[in-house]
């Protein structure tokens, strides 16, 4: 048997989102973003739900630090929202002092209860006020002399954070956000008139956006900020793993690696290779832009690690011509079985996810191949469970589909390491609280923690939330 051990400095414990727990919207001077308004139209939402309150994590930093304190792990991802440290968002807009002595606070509190900050500067929840003065991220030169801003605010006035995450999830922001519109801003690839021409490019647009905004918040932060040898910076993205409909059938196998790269070598090549994957020139010709030399010495090579959100595995078979709304994926579609008719994982509360944590190991290993590998921690990886929400208190807590799936999970992860020499040096679970899950309200669960919403926001840690620290006791090394 293979030693699966994890090394004594290993990183282990959970992440969350700002618009997603933090709540208090309106106060202390916070602006609005995208997602505020986007939460409150009609029909967005599963349920209606809205960040407004969410965890009500704004005035509950003691209680969630003792929390985390108490499940022994000593890492911990947080992102901020933008508009509570500048409610405008832009570069020449005021500082909100309230909203920095909130983070700062947050970091101390951490750092005391011996626990590290991995701090994500953007999650998903845009100023509107950048949307609506210049269409956000579709302004590539505005948008990232605002976020280049933004991130300087951050690394100046958050000096003990070490690990730093420009994005999270750019595909989600892009393709969700600009193509599908199932998250804000809600614009959609209708081949209709568009600010920049053709709609249907919007997504593609946003990509590159995000990508150089990412490239000069690296660069400030590498030439003027980071300490000594000490200090790293990366983005996070998310990715499926991918298997062949009919592995006999080479467009199938085909399809499966083009997958892999139309949802994270679209933004990773750029990083470690300077461009966009053939496989996507090919399909979208000149409507994925192009990487001016500048742009390439900006973003190539930015990345001091790689941050891997990772949930769910596809089949997938290769389709001659996608629906031209679907042109994202890369003419494929993805499915649940095979041609064999074999079920890829036992359903969960999620459309999209099924739990295949053999699919975890085999992307870590894609990843170590494709990248020469990268130090990669993982900054998401969890669960929903099937009907979770409707059960009562008692039942809820005893969460073993969860548990399970963590288990299987890290110990995949542990393989990777330990068998394909996959250099990966953290695990963030996700998430720390049942929380605002986007267009899910909060319908759908994801937390090592139950989150009474109806009974004052009261914390009760789950099954998981045990044996996530029992399964990290047992692999990390003692000495
Ligand atoms: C993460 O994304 C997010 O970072 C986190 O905020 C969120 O709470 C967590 O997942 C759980 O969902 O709409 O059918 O096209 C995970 C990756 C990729 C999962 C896009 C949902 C959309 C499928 N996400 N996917 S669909």
């Amino acid at each position: 048997m293979t030693d699966l051990s994890l090394p004594k400095d290993f990183f282990w414990g959970f992440a969350t989102a700002s618009y997603q727990i933090e709540g208090a919207a309106k106060e202390d001077g916070r602006g609005p973003s995208i997602w505020d308004t986007f939460s409150h139209i009609p029909g967005k939402t599963a349920d209606g739900g809205t960040g407004d309150v969410a965890c009500d994590a704004y005035h509950r930093t003691n209680e969630d630090v003792a929390l985390l304190k108490s499940s022994g792990a000593n890492a911990y991802r947080f992102s901020i929202s933008w508009s509570r440290v500048i409610p405008l968002g832009g570069r020449d807009d005021p500082v909100n002092e309230a909203g920095i002595a909130f983070y700062k606070n947050y970091v101390d509190k951490l750092l005391e209860a011996g626990i590290t900050p991995f701090v994500t500067l953007f999650h998903w929840d845009l100023p509107q006020a950048l949307h609506d003065r210049y269409l956000g991220m579709l302004d590539k030169v505005e948008f990232a002399k605002d976020f280049e801003r933004y991130a300087r605010l951050m690394f100046e006035r958050l000096p003990k954070v070490k690990h730093w995450i420009t994005l999270n999830e750019p595909w989600c922001s892009s393709v969700l956000g600009y193509n599908t519109g199932l998250f804000a801003p809600g614009r959609c690839s209708d081949r209709t008139k568009s600010d920049v021409g053709d709609s249907s490019r919007e997504h593609l647009i946003v990509a590159h956006s995000l990508l150089l905004a990412h490239g000069a918040a690296v660069k400030a932060y590498r030439e003027d900020f980071k300490p000594k040898d000490k200090g790293i910076i990366g983005v996070t993205l998310n990715g499926d793993w991918t298997e062949p409909w009919d592995p006999a059938d080479p467009l199938d196998v085909e399809a499966a690696e083009r997958k892999l790269e139309f949802a994270i070598s679209w933004f990773a090549d750029p990083i470690y290779f300077g461009k966009y994957p053939d496989s996507m020139r090919k399909q979208l010709g000149d409507r994925l832009p192009e990487f001016t030399p500048e742009e390439v010495a900006l973003v190539k090579g930015s990345n001091d690690f790689y941050g891997m959100n990772h949930y769910t595995a596809n089949y997938i078979k290769h389709v001659d011509t996608p629906a031209a709304e679907d042109d994202h994926l890369g003419n494929l579609e993805c499915h649940f079985y095979n041609k064999a008719g074999d079920c890829i994982g036992p359903e969960t509360q999620s459309v999209w996810l099924r739990p295949h944590p053999e699919g975890f190991r085999k992307l870590l290993i894609w990843l170590s191949k494709r990248y020469g590998t990268p130090t990669i921690y993982v900054t998401e990886n969890g669960t929903s469970l099937k009907g979770e929400n409707d059960l009562p208190l008692e039942k809820m807590v005893n969460d073993d589909f969860r548990a399970e799936y963590f288990r299987g999970y890290i110990t995949a992860m542990a393989r990777a390491r330990a068998e394909s020499g996959v250099d990966v040096r953290g695990y963030l679970a996700w998430s720390l609280l049942d929380n605002f899950e986007w267009a899910e309200g909060y319908e759908t669960r994801f937390g090592v923690t139950v989150v009474d919403y109806k009974g004052g926001q009261k914390r009760y840690p789950k099954k998981s939330f045990k044996v996530i620290g029992e399964v990290f006791n047992q692999l990390i090394k003692k000495d």
